[in-house]
């Protein structure tokens, strides 16, 4: 089904359809976080929303499907993503974004593109989809859950930082390969954040 503008409504109800009824209700609390993320940092909303629906757009497929829709559409795939073809519903789901859903703003479909690596220099939507993934009200399993809810809505970028940080720390300890991308945004917002610290130290406000 092609979507002929980006109706949030018709976009839940394509959820609905294509996602399993778990995934589907992730779904929905990823947009109402991503909502709420985006009163407070004073980001559109209505991206926030489009974007919270679309993120897992590609996550009930077969590996399978995403690498023959990666083939057909000549999206290139690193040798990380071979291994761990889940991976790449990120990449799938902001293609299909833009092919189905008919998403056109750049950021929208960045958001999508991110949201399980992350990537260094995050706009502020990407931030928020990428942190409201992980703290959504139906995640239960991630340790430090309560602590980072909160520091969502003070500090994006240290929530961000935390749970870039217990995502390795958590990869690390269950053997799964690392996404050179998920260092490389620690690694970015570790420095990004030391320095802030820094300077508010120089300015005598730390
Ligand atoms: O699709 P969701 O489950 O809602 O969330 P997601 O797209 O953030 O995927 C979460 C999983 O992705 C979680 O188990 C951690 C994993 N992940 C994040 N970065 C990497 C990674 N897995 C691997 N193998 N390598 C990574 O760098
Ligand atoms: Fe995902
Ligand atoms: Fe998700």
């Amino acid at each position: 089904m092609k979507m002929k503008d980006n109706d949030l409504k018709k976009i839940r109800k394509a959820m609905e359809k294509t996602l399993d009824a778990k995934r589907y209700e992730h779904t929905l609390g990823v947009a109402y976080t991503a909502a709420a993320l985006a009163m407070r940092y004073d980001v559109s909303i209505k991206n926030a929303q489009i974007a919270g629906l679309l993120h897992d757009c590609a996550k009930c497929m077969s590996d399978e499907k995403r690498l023959s829709i990666c083939r057909k559409h000549n999206i290139g795939i690193n040798e990380i993503e071979r291994r761990n073809p889940f991976l790449l519903h990120a990449k799938v789901g902001s293609f299909l974004a833009m092919d189905e859903y008919r998403v056109t703003d750049p950021d929208v479909v960045n958001a999508i593109l991110n949201h399980t690596t992350g990537r260094p220099c995050m706009s502020a939507l990407e931030k928020i989809i990428f942190v409201s993934d992980y703290i959504e009200p139906g995640r239960k399993q991630a340790p430090n859950l309560k602590e980072i809810r909160r520091l969502a809505f003070v500090d994006l970028d240290q929530a961000l930082l935390k749970i870039l940080g217990d995502t390795l720390d958590y990869l690390q300890e269950s053997g799964g390969e690392i996404d050179p991308m998920t260092r490389k945004t620690y690694d970015y917002y570790q420095r990004e954040l030391g320095r802030r610290k820094g300077s508010r130290a120089d300015n005598g406000e730390d």
